[in-house]
């Protein structure tokens, strides 16, 4: 039986460099409540990734939640149906109605020229999403922002170290909600946090993680309990120093891909981003007619071999049943977002990923175009 090959495997450093830390924490019994690492990786995380304020989390859904709150936002809200259900989830969890909006077929991002006719009155904010590492449409969305006195709040889940011609994508918009969950470039087992553009709004999102607590005997706020632990910022510290080595080899896997992809009728790959500094967090592939064999069938040849590769993002946020009922969600208004959920599918990508497994995959990919039973005989 062949070894299963993941979409992803966490990237995880030798474990005697986690000795040290787990002495320190140990030794000094802070285990969380902003503790010692806590501190440390806060600024850290702010010299690497070139940004001014962090509030560290649980997770990111906790992160998109309170983010949200600490913006008061309410009403309705912009967002793309082509995402993780954790977007619009931390919606939902603050009475905030989603409005979906169609995304762009060569980004797969929220469509920013489709963002203007959505708006209305009862319209407070934008939600949008760096898929799979690639930058929105920036500028534009801001401009819109603008012009009708909206926030921003981006999901950059999966944009962790990605920067544009002005530097850190994470600085754009009101704040953004970055994930270090298991499966992501940057891991700390489970973890989130918030970038927020000034102290001000940090304060206030550090609150809100804390119950509320603005001192030992001050509530402000109805706040939760998001706050991120000392062996989760421990982690966070010791995957900072490997961490360019982990985004390389993701780099020399993408560039093997796409050489090894690129005569396959049928198979189309994303551009790589237009962005100076890329973290290659997934390798999208989408099944279009001409391939002989569809997405689905795909999909199963690769699970009968042993990889599991996946279909994010099917289906559609728009289609689970908490949100079809919204108007937005319905086909007609999302035809982009249909069809790229009916193609799509996230090859393995992830440092530590053998040879043989890319050269099985791509195997596999090769035998579908050679079917000789094609979807589309005429
Ligand atoms: N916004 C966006 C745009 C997101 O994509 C996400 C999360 C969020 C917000 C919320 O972030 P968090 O609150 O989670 O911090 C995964 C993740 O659970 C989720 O974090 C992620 N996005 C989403 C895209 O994918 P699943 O259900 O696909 O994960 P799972 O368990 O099937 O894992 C996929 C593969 O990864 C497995 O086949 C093997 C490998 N794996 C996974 C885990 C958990 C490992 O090798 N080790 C592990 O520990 O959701």
């Amino acid at each position: 039986m062949k070894q299963p090959t993941y979409v992803t495997r966490p990237f995880l450093p030798p474990l005697e460099e986690l000795q040290p830390y787990l002495e320190q924490i140990w030794a000094n019994r802070q285990l969380t409540n902003s503790g010692p690492f806590h501190q440390e990786f806060e600024q850290a995380l702010c010299e690497y990734l070139g940004i001014e304020h962090i509030s560290l989390f649980a997770n990111a859904t906790l992160a998109l939640v309170v983010a949200l709150q600490a913006l008061r936002i309410t009403g309705d809200v912009i967002t793309t149906p082509y995402s993780f259900v954790a977007t619009s989830h931390s919606l939902l969890w603050n009475g905030i109605r989603p409005v979906f909006v169609d995304i762009d077929p060569e980004t797969l991002n929220l469509d920013a020229e489709k963002i203007e006719a959505a708006i209305t009155p009862q319209t407070t904010a934008i939600l949008p999403v760096h898929v799979y590492g690639r930058p929105c449409d920036t500028r534009r969305i801001q401009s819109i922002a603008d012009i009708y006195g909206l926030k921003v709040i981006y999901d950059a889940a999966h944009a962790f170290g990605v920067e544009d011609e002005d530097g850190s994508i994470l600085r754009d918009g009101d704040v953004s909600i970055l994930s270090f969950h298991a499966t992501k470039v940057f891991t700390t087992f489970e973890g989130g946090a918030v970038v927020s553009p000034d102290a001000k709004t940090k304060k206030r999102i550090d609150y809100l993680k804390n119950f509320g607590f603005a001192d030992e005997v001050t509530v402000v706020a109805p706040g939760i309990n998001g706050k991120m632990n000392e062996f989760q910022a421990a982690l966070g510290l010791l995957q900072l120093k490997h961490v360019d080595e982990a985004l390389k080899q993701r780099a020399e896997i993408d560039g093997y891909y796409r050489e090894a992809l690129k005569d396959i009728p049928g198979i189309r790959y994303l551009s790589l981003p237009d962005c100076s500094r890329r973290n290659y967090a997934y390798f999208v592939i989408m099944v279009e007619p001409e391939y002989p064999i569809s997405r689905d069938e795909l999909y199963d040849r690769f699970r009968k071999d042993n990889i599991f590769a996946r279909r994010y993002f099917y289906p559609l946020i728009s289609n689970f049943p908490m949100y079809r009922a919204i108007p937005s969600a319905s086909k007609s208004n999302l035809p982009i977002s249909s069809a790229s959920a009916d193609k799509v599918l996230c090859l393995p990508i992830y440092p530590g990923l053998e040879e043989a497994a890319l050269e099985r995959t791509v195997h596999v990919i090769k035998g579908g175009a050679k079917c000789l039973t094609t979807r589309n005989p005429n």
